[in-house]
């Protein structure tokens, strides 16, 4: 009856009710739900899934994020960071990697390796860091690599997926991040990032990580020259892999940021289509358990604001250690929380802070 009143519309109304009594919406039904209901309505129906999935819980974690270096085989046309050869960047030695990982002492219990894709180092390389991380911190959590480094680095080291996987896994990695998803539809990805694995190769790797008991997480790179439609099919295709593989832990949109790259003049999509990709997200994505707002890229106020649009999660303390999004033109030049702060950002929304791993296990609630 209330719903009658404030949505106006048959056919919304019937979308509305079937999300409220738990069943799934087709794509069709995303895409008539995203182009015609109101921010309100989005919010009031993303919370209630939250709610039902999280309770009032807010996730976070203590990490640190390495970036080995900036160079890169790829250009694509939305990123900030790349470097090509003889251009100003920087390369961290192992010893330069091992030495972040010792400063943290026992502050970390994840360690989150995503850089360029540099056009030498193989997977051994990566796996020796691997062993001495662990070496020196034998519990951290090893979450490391985008997919389209994962699977440049095997084919230097002449391995299929599976077996470079298999391999990444015996050298310590623990799970792998969501980064280089972008957009799946293959016309828009050809104009972003033409040179990338492509959308159905990123969605092979992450299957094959979960058939070898790999956890992985899920992005969207949204903000740039897809629409609706676009995005309504890139939460359609992870949420066919989840059915079959339940291997996702998150899924964490990321708003295309504009400062020094080739997209800068499409500008930035407004904080109302921020708002409504995250409900939308937490609408379809039935079977993701969590949704996480990376706050050094979306914002500290914008973060909590979307804690009530389906948002459970808010990543971790990061420790000044990430420039992918400063670069691009994050308000926040120099991310960096300790626990006390991410615990108060939590609470100062009337929410419920809690310390977990890096799959979700509960370490310490507030
Ligand atoms: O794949 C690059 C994105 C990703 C820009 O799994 C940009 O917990 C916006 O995946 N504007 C890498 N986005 C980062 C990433 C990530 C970050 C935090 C947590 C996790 C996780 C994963 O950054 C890339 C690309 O999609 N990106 N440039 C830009 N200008
Ligand atoms: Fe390279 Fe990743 Fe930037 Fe693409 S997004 S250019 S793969 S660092």
């Amino acid at each position: 009856m209330i719903i009658k009143e404030i949505v106006k519309d048959t056919e919304i109304e019937n979308i509305v009710g079937k999300i409220i009594d738990g069943k799934r919406i087709s794509v069709e039904e995303g895409i008539l739900l995203y182009k015609n209901a109101d921010l309100s309505i989005l919010g009031y129906l993303a919370n209630l899934i939250r709610e039902r999935k999280n309770g009032d819980k807010v996730y976070f974690n203590r990490n640190l994020h390495i970036e080995p270096t900036n160079q890169c085989v790829y250009a694509c046309k939305f990123c900030s960071y790349y470097r090509k050869k003889g251009e100003e960047g920087w390369e961290f030695s192992r010893e330069d990697m091992i030495r972040q990982v010792k400063e943290m002492g026992d502050q970390i219990t994840e360690v989150h390796i995503v850089g360029g894709v540099h056009p030498k180092w193989d997977l051994h390389y990566y796996g020796e860091l691997f062993q001495d991380i662990k070496a020196i911190r034998p519990d951290v959590h090893i979450k490391a690599f985008t997919a389209v480094e994962i699977s440049y680095i095997a084919k230097r080291s002449k391995m299929n997926l599976r077996e470079g996987l298999q391999a990444l896994k015996d050298y310590g990695l623990d799970s792998i991040p969501g980064g280089g998803a972008e957009i799946f539809d293959e016309e828009i990805r050809q104009k972003v990032c033409p040179h990338k694995d492509t959308g159905e190769q990123w969605l092979e790797l992450h299957k094959t990580a979960h058939e070898l008991g790999i956890p992985t997480n899920a992005t969207i790179l949204y903000g740039h020259i897809e629409s609706i439609e676009h995005r309504i099919d890139h939460f359609n295709r992870l949420r066919e892999l989840q059915d079959q593989t339940g291997g996702f832990n998150v899924f964490i949109p990321l708003k295309y940021k504009m400062e020094n790259n080739e997209l800068s003049y499409l500008g930035e999509v407004s904080v109302v289509d921020d708002i409504k990709l995250y409900a939308m997200s937490r609408i379809f994505l039935d079977n993701f358990n969590h949704i996480k707002a990376y706050w050094p890229m979306i914002g500290k106020d914008i973060s909590q604001l979307l804690l009530s649009f389906g948002v459970d999660d808010f990543d971790g303390t990061i420790n000044d250690s990430t420039k992918i999004y400063s670069l691009a033109g994050a308000e926040d030049q120099s991310p960096s929380m300790n626990t006390a702060n991410m615990v108060k950002m939590i609470e100062d929304v009337g929410r419920k802070a809690v310390e977990r791993d890096s799959v979700y296990n509960i370490l310490k609630e507030y």
